[in-house]
């Protein structure tokens, strides 16, 4: 059966359907394309996409090196096993809860996520520890947007994030304790950069890249940036996180990109960038020293790494 996607449609098919969600998206104060089921499978156009100034003009890479070079343990171990094993992944229903040291907590279905604030396309870099690197024109918006909604209090000064987990839907799962957690601390989650991400490459996200949604932290190691996300919660205190309690001599809590130290197996000073042979330098910060760098004044980098 050919099943079309939504790009796919002409405008003279959907009309009549589109009158009807229009009206549903005006009685819930919802853009119309978040409402119909449709909108929410892998894979589905995302209307109303707005460039974003933090974006680089660097070379993308292809949606494919994107979508079939995956870590997501929860999905096999092996770059190319999440790209098969994830697929039929069910994220719809799906809502994050956003709770703890907060004024208002509570649920978010992924539709209020979607149209909680206009979607930007963000082109980051984006650096794994173990030395590749990709550029990923992702949708999303500042976390910070989703987090002032709850109202957090002056004792929130990190936040916990624990993602999805089903062993029925993962059987694949394995090398980690799940579900898979992380933290960062309030202002890194606060910062403009540190995107909740909801698409990639004008689309909604495949479930091998995190779907629904997941977080971008473009100048710190690819693990902080977790996958599939069910709840955010503010807290008073350095939370666990799941590298961290796997090897804590090779994964600390802050993880920025730093070329001067290394992973204890191997340096940290290159990195490849998929589709290329060549090594470049990895840059401190993965080159977002300008934006984050004041984040850490006064810290040893060696020390909180
Ligand atoms: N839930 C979850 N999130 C995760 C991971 C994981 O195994 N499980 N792997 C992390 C690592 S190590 C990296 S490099 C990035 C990879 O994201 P990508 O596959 O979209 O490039 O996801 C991160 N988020
Ligand atoms: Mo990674």
């Amino acid at each position: 059966m050919l099943i079309k996607r939504a790009a796919d449609i002409a405008h003279s098919e959907i009309t009549p359907k589109s009158t009807y969600l229009n009206r549903r998206a005006f009685l819930a104060g919802l853009p119309a394309a978040f409402l119909g089921a449709r909108a929410l499978t892998a894979g589905t156009k995302l209307p109303n996409v707005t460039k974003s100034p933090y974006s680089t003009s660097e070379k993308i890479n292809s949606f494919n090196d994107v979508s079939t070079y995956n870590n997501y343990y929860e999905f096999g171990t092996d770059k190319n096993e999440p790209s098969v094993y994830a697929k039929g992944f069910k994220t719809s229903p799906w809502t994050v809860s956003v709770e703890g040291l907060c004024a208002k907590p509570r649920k978010f279905s992924i539709e209020e996520i979607m149209a909680l604030a206009p979607l930007e396309e963000r082109i980051y870099r984006h650096r794994c520890v173990e030395r590749w690197s990709i550029v990923v024109p992702w949708i999303g918006y500042s976390l910070s947007t989703l987090l002032k909604q709850v109202e957090p209090t002056s004792k929130a000064t990190f936040v916990a994030f624990e993602t999805f987990f089903d062993r029925k839907q993962m059987p694949h799962a394995a090398g980690l304790d799940f579900p898979y957690v992380e933290g960062l601390r309030m202002d890194e989650a606060m910062h403009p950069l540190t995107l909740l991400t909801v698409g990639m490459y004008e689309e909604t996200l495949p479930p091998q890249d995190g779907a629904p949604v997941r977080m971008i932290l473009p100048w710190k190691y690819g693990f902080k940036s977790v996958k599939s996300i069910v709840r955010i919660k503010l807290v008073s205190s350095v939370p666990p996180t799941s590298w961290n309690k796997q090897a804590s001599n090779e994964y600390g809590f802050y993880s920025n990109v730093n070329p001067k130290v290394d992973h204890p197996r191997w340096s940290q000073a290159q990195e490849r960038r998929l589709g290329e042979l060549r090594m470049r330098p990895t840059l401190l910060f993965n080159g977002y020293g300008d934006q984050v760098a004041s984040l850490y004044n006064g810290m040893d980098l060696k020390k909180y790494y």
